[in-house]
């Protein structure tokens, strides 16, 4: 059953310009949500409600926040279900998966309920008698933050959770091909007990947020952006709020490597693979990119990662799979683009290439595949990449891995670090050394040992460097310094005026 659904600013549902079917990926006839689109003008005016709504919700003492995150935490534990239902039904994420995702947002929330009685400031010793220093930590403002829809509700509550315990107001505007989802889980928000205006949601297409975010920023009206999406929208996100002198929270594409050492347990390394590279079918910004696999092991590594790529389960995403459908049309046009970049001198080692259809089936797929079907796609593991290869250099968001070998650990790590991203990165060994000279040398913000490049967990720095952020870091206590600005404070009791640097304590 279709839903209608419009923006919601100051508690109040706005009207739109346009509309946009969101629809299943597996079944793409099918509509899930008629989405209202609203304009430059609409995304401005949330901005300037929540800046009105800000002032009032920052003087709710922080344990008192902390009190209505619980509530989110346990609203949204109660709807997991219903919620991971309609992700998967929305983008096509297997429903194991989607309730791992609901689940994320259930730790967010564990986490930073706390932190409304923390929040801690400091005091600091002065160079002076008689005169005391603290730190407090400030609410910014206005955070408008803008997602993408792989991660429909748990990466949004990344930025929303922290941003709303610091006494922040949020714009968010979800990706419009997963609306229905994220308008779930804004229900689920305000139920918690947030005042309107707090927490707004506005649909609109990427050309009226720009516009709307650059008005919002010339009033002074937005104090923070917060971004997860390709590495090209990220830049112009990052150059237009610098402009106004305001900061960005960026958390863009990967090419994430996976490094395989001779001593590897090779059963493990090709599990962590099929998940890294194929769970969610590739779309995760954590997903793998290419295995460096050592040249003494690779024949043996290839030939079994094949296998297990051919037996691996994709099809209805309601069903035990691997991965299930893309996650949407736009997405599948960009997937059949990249695999345009295979070459003569690769060797694809996974069988058929491609949309599954019924004359390019695959064996035990369980999905739809008739009459156009769902937006279900081979998993694809492409040899005999070459560093200089576009499918080497450049994030491929789908079901495709590439392979290529080394000889020497510096020549992985160099290999690793050659396509400029420096968001999650894995390592297979058995040997400590191994693991820690990679750790070292890698320039990514996550290195995973013996585990997936994929599926980091909620309370650690969650981020990148490169061409895959800014260096700020979404999740786990780091966030808070994207979500408060520090204040200092001296208090001079002496009675006189002490100048720092100059009236310096004789011992
Ligand atoms: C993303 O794809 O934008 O670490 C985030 C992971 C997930 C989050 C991925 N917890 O793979």
């Amino acid at each position: 059953m279709s839903r209608q659904i419009v923006s919601i600013v100051g508690g109040k549902e706005t009207g739109s310009a346009t509309t946009y079917p969101s629809t299943n990926p597996a079944r793409p006839g099918e509509v899930v949500a008629h989405v209202g689109l609203a304009d430059a003008g609409t995304f401005a005016a949330a901005c300037r409600t929540a800046k009105e709504a800000q002032r009032e919700w920052a003087k709710v003492p922080a344990p008192v926040r902390g009190r209505v995150i619980a509530s989110i935490g346990r609203l949204v534990e109660a709807n997991a279900e219903r919620l991971a239902h309609l992700v998967t039904e929305e983008i096509g994420k297997p429903y194991a998966e989607a309730l791992g995702e609901v689940r994320e947002i259930v730790d967010t929330c564990d986490f930073f309920l706390g932190e409304g009685r923390r929040l801690y400031g400091q005091t600091v010793p002065s160079e002076m008698p008689a005169k005391n220093l603290f730190t407090f930590r400030n609410p910014i403002g206005v955070a408008a933050v803008v997602t993408a829809g792989n991660f429909p509700v748990a990466v949004p509550s990344w930025y929303l959770v922290p941003a709303l315990l610091c006494g922040n107001a949020v714009v968010w505007k979800p990706a419009e091909y997963a609306a229905a989802s994220a308008h779930a889980m804004y229900q689920l928000f305000v139920a918690a007990g947030l005042p309107d205006g707090v927490l707004n949601i506005v649909f609109a297409d990427g050309a009226a947020t720009y516009e709307g975010l650059e008005q919002a920023l010339g009033e002074g009206s937005v104090q923070k952006v917060g971004f997860t999406g390709s590495s090209e929208v990220g830049r112009k996100i990052g150059e237009l709020t610098g402009r106004h002198l305001q900061s960005a929270c960026l958390e863009l594409g990967g090419k994430n490597p996976m490094v395989i050492m001779p001593d590897a347990d090779l059963d493990l390394a090709v599990e962590g693979a099929l998940f890294s590279g194929f769970g969610t079918a590739g779309q995760r910004c954590t997903s793998l990119g290419t295995v460096i696999v050592h040249e003494s092991v690779h024949d043996e590594f290839v030939e079994r990662f094949a296998r297990a790529v051919g037996e691996a389960r994709i099809g209805d995403p309601e069903e035990d799979v691997l991965a299930g459908p893309l996650l949407d049309q736009k997405f599948a046009d960009r997937y059949e683009e990249y695999l345009t970049w295979i070459q003569p001198h690769h060797q694809v080692v996974s069988g058929n290439i491609g949309k599954i259809t019924e004359d390019n089936p695959r064996r035990d797929f369980d999905g739809d595949s008739a009459n156009g079907g769902g937006l279900y796609y081979h998993p694809v593991v492409v040899d005999g990449v070459r560093p200089t290869d576009r499918l080497f250099l450049e994030e491929t968001f789908g079901p495709i891995v590439g392979v290529t070998t080394f000889s020497t650990l510096d020549e992985a790590i160099e290999l690793a670090n050659l396509p400029g991203y420096g968001l999650s990165s894995s390592i297979y060994t058995t040997d400590p050394q191994h693991a820690f000279r990679f750790r070292e040398g890698i320039s990514a913000g996550m290195v995973s040992v013996n585990n997936s490049t994929s599926g980091a967990e909620a309370h650690l720095p969650f981020g990148g460097n490169g061409k895959s952020g800014n260096g700020s870091r979404q999740s786990g206590m780091w966030v808070l310094d994207q979500f408060t600005r520090w204040q200092a404070m001296n208090w001079d009791h002496s009675g006189r005026l002490q100048k720092a640097q100059m009236d310096v304590a004789e011992i």
